[in-house]
């Protein structure tokens, strides 16, 4: 009987699996694109969540390639990608080509499960409207009227520290930096204090620790899944985020959705512009060229959005920040003086809007850390159609997956002298005049660049000014330098967290 099985069933099927993953296996060999040899089933992902992070897999692929060919292939199990490995490239597909790139090839299923519908992942014409419709969002005017919660909130984030300082001067500082992020982004994209900085609002805890703590390698998964056979997966029912994050962003967003509308605030936030545009299909005080509305569904998909892409990712920017600082006494010290001289004087000695903008060092530390910290490692991008690559014989077929490593670029020696040192000195202008373009990236580029960039800069930047005019940060023992990331975690995070020794000053 059980050979039968075996037999009529298990290796028919274990055949037609293997075939089929080796037939894809072809595809760089027949298209001359050079590429690592695949095995079978993870094609190039070997040791991917255990000996390797994904980050050393895509700069392998880079620095194996780069200088040879302007693209090179990787299979992501048996999924073909095309890997950018020349800046000219780069400057192509994210902008003079843009049209043809408008897509990152994600998974999006709108009616089956609303909250996919958001900027990042929608497509075509669907994007157009959306980016058009949110743009206005985000100028520097809105900036500004949003920075009170920034610095609010900054005061509760101090008040936390000296409160744990109390106890024990050694501190997980990704703690601290993620629930300031927390409490400044879910103001402004929910309308919701949510006081994580005050020990208030576990849920919410809980549900970001689903969406970027440990659980999420497990998502990761099911990410690749999805986008790889979305067709399936929605005659599956299958759903990307769990029914506990649906349910809480619906809920949460649509009930302060409700209150604003009857209490009227017009708060100048996310929330409201949000409402203004479901309700007259344009920001107030902004020109828009069409007035369609945006529906409620999508109104919610973009809070969520906010949330996910811009609450963790500045938070992980901030630690890793101040983590360098504290190992660089020297790039610590002059930051510091820095900060110190640019607000004395000032109301409060207050870090405001536009003494943030005067502070031409931390702007190069921050450039720096997302060199070195790359927050999102690669850009991703899809072919609307065939794409004959400028100068090469290469042709990047219709609907073929696009990945622009970042990593490897931020870390390629042709551009960057000790690419594994800290140095802020590389962002001074002169240095900047050196290096060509597109090779430093970390908010993306062209017309789907990063929208929030501005926003996140200026938390990421009031976050690290107001810890080191506090505190003096050294590097506890516990925390290994040079930091080495974590393969089981697919975000960015030290092998062993972040440790950081703290001096009120
Ligand atoms: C330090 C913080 C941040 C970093 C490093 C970062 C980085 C990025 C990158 C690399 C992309 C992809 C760009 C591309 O493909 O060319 C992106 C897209 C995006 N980011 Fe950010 N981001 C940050 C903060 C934020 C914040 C605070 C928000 C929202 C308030 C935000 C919202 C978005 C959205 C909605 C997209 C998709 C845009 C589109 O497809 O049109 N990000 N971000
Ligand atoms: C920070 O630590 C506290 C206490 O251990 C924990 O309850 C909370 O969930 C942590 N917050 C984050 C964002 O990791
Ligand atoms: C070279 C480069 O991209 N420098 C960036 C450093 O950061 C500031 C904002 O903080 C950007 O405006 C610069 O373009």
């Amino acid at each position: 009987m059980i050979v039968n099985i075996l037999l009529y069933v298990v290796l028919p099927i274990a055949t037609a699996i293997y075939i089929y993953f080796n037939r894809k296996f072809n595809h760089f060999k027949e298209r001359g694109i050079p590429h690592f040899k695949p095995s079978f089933p993870l094609g190039n992902m070997q040791g991917i969540g255990t000996k390797y992070h994904s980050i050393d897999i895509i700069k392998n692929v880079y620095d194996e390639f780069k200088g040879k060919d302007v693209i090179a292939g990787l299979y992501n199990l048996n999924q073909a990608f095309y890997v950018v490995t020349d800046a000219e490239l780069v400057k192509n597909i994210l902008v003079r080509d843009f049209n043809n790139f408008v897509n990152r090839g994600m998974y999006v299923n709108e009616e089956g499960e609303p909250l996919t519908g958001h900027l990042f992942a929608v497509r075509d014409e669907k994007w157009k409207f959306l980016r058009n419709k949110l743009s206005p969002a985000f100028t520097s005017g809105k900036m500004k009227a949003m920075y009170y919660t920034i610095s609010d909130k900054g005061k509760d984030y101090v008040s936390l520290f000296d409160a744990a300082l109390e106890k024990s001067k050694t501190l997980d500082i990704k703690n601290f930096t993620s629930r300031y992020t927390i409490d400044v982004v879910s103001s402004v994209a929910f309308g919701m204090e949510s006081n994580t900085l005050k020990g208030q609002n576990d849920e919410l805890l809980v549900i970001f620790k689903e969406l970027f703590g440990e659980e999420a390698s497990r998502n990761f998964f099911k990410f690749f899944f999805m986008s790889a056979f979305p067709e399936i997966s929605k005659k599956l029912h299958l759903k990307l985020f769990s029914q506990k994050i649906s349910q809480y962003f619906i809920n949460v967003i649509g009930k302060n959705i409700e209150n604003r509308e009857i209490t009227n605030d017009n708060r100048p936030d996310f929330l409201n512009m949000l409402i203004q545009l479901k309700n007259k299909g344009s920001i107030d005080g902004e020109f828009s060229k069409e007035n369609k509305k945006i529906t409620l569904n999508e109104a919610m998909a973009q809070t969520f959005v906010f949330f996910f892409a811009g609450a963790d990712s500045s938070s992980t920017a901030i630690a890793f920040a101040l983590a360098e600082l504290a190992h660089n006494t020297e790039a610590q010290n002059k930051l510091r003086a820095e900060i110190l001289e640019k607000t004395k004087g000032k109301e409060n000695e207050d870090i405001n809007y536009e003494t943030l903008q005067e502070m031409t060092y931390l702007n190069q530390v921050v450039n720096e850390t997302l060199r070195m910290y790359t927050i999102n490692s690669l850009l991703l991008r899809q072919a609307n159609e065939d794409y004959k690559i400028p100068n090469s014989n290469h042709v990047i077929p219709k609907k073929a997956n696009i990945i622009i490593p970042m990593v490897g670029f931020h870390y390629d020696d042709r551009y960057w002298k000790n690419p594994e040192k800290f140095d802020p000195e590389r962002f001074t202008p002169e240095e900047i005049a050196k290096r060509p373009n597109h090779v430093y990236l970390p908010f993306g580029d062209g017309m789907r660049n990063c929208i929030g960039m501005r926003y996140g800069l200026l938390i990421v930047k009031f976050a690290i000014a107001t810890t080191l005019r506090n505190y003096k940060l050294k590097l506890n023992p516990k925390m290994k330098y040079p930091i080495k990331l974590d393969p089981k975690n697919p975000l960015l995070e030290p092998e062993g967290g972040f440790h950081l020794d703290l001096e009120r000053i």
